[in-house]
């Protein structure tokens, strides 16, 4: 292996994180700050850990040693730029530790709507007494765009829910969950056919407003549509027509084009929009789980074998 292995982490880390990864093996060393202090660093660092959306561009340009770039997230929007798209640096990311706090935020957000939650905590705020309109998600359809590991897990809740699940995928695979698989140039018709509409896709070139009043159109005007994915997915000003209008029911937000959401942004006051702060993937357990999927592909980075997770820098996930 290599003789000595610094590894900087742009992120607080517990002791039993920094363990984790030192005990991959005896030479690997960890250093863990916030971006400001990273400078101090970075001339000896040979792994860079960091979140996808953190700038990191500056800090690579400073790092003559650096081999391997990592992301907390599964999202790599700020790590993709040219020099590392140009370079031999290896970029990994986080895909396959957030099924479980993702796809119940999905679920949360699907079922707060049909039991009417959105209305009935405004309510409750004016101590108001009022049955409101109440659906069920049995036997409806969700259409889940961009089944990856998070969009198996949603598949996986939604057919225990009784539901008939669609998605669409690059490639046609094998899928235990889903009843029917579209590729990418059919995600109309998976839209006409959907009660509910998750956005489960990493953000690329292709992906990038790829929700516009078309596809909202496409929708049932009873559909919901749910983003837990990138914000610039969506044109918003066509997402907010479509919510105002009626050509879409609801919608379930915890990604936006601007972030945090600025306080103008008529979404705010929609009673048919309900609003989370970009917190879908966060649990207790988010960065354990980080952790040791990194290490795990740390102790394949040193003993040479092939490693998981590998981004495609030119595809952007
Ligand atoms: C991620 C996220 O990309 O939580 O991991 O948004």
């Amino acid at each position: 292996m290599a003789p000595a292995l610094h590894v900087l982490v742009l992120n607080n880390l517990a002791d039993r994180h920094k363990d984790a990864i030192m005990g991959v093996h005896p030479e690997i060393t960890v250093t863990s700050c916030d971006l400001e202090h990273a400078g101090d660093y970075i001339a000896d660092t040979d792994i860079l850990v960091a979140w996808g959306f953190t700038d990191i561009r500056p800090l690579y340009l400073a790092a003559p040693n650096l081999k391997w770039v990592h992301a907390l997230t599964a999202g790599v929007e700020n790590l993709i730029f040219p020099e590392i798209q140009q370079s031999n640096t290896i970029l990994t990311n986080s895909r396959g530790i957030h099924g479980i706090p993702v796809s119940e935020h999905v679920f949360s957000l699907m079922l707060a709507f049909t039991r009417g939650l959105n209305l009935l905590i405004r309510q409750q705020q004016a101590k108001q007494w009022e049955r409101v309109p109440t659906e069920e998600i049995h036997e409806k359809t969700i259409g889940i765009v961009g089944l990856g590991a998070i969009g198996r897990e949603i598949a996986k809740k939604a057919k225990g829910l009784g539901m008939e699940v669609l998605a669409t995928k690059q490639e046609m695979t094998a899928e235990i969950f889903v009843d029917k698989l579209y590729p990418p140039e059919e995600l109309n018709e998976l839209l006409a056919a959907s009660d509910f509409v998750v956005a489960a896709l990493p953000l690329t070139d292709q992906t990038s407003g790829l929700f516009t009043l078309q596809q909202f159109e496409a929708m049932k005007r009873t559909a919901y549509f749910i983003n837990i994915a990138r914000g610039s997915i969506v044109r918003e000003a066509d997402l907010i027509t479509a919510l105002q209008t009626g050509i879409i029911k609801g919608a379930g937000l915890d990604v936006f084009d601007h972030e945090p959401l600025p306080p103008d942004s008529p979404l705010w006051d929609m009673p048919n929009v309900i609003i989370t702060p970009h917190i879908a993937a966060l649990s207790p357990h988010y960065l354990d789980r980080a952790v040791k999927s990194f290490a795990d592909n740390l102790t394949r980075f040193v003993e040479d074998r092939e490693m998981f997770n590998i981004v495609d820098k030119q595809k952007g996930y």
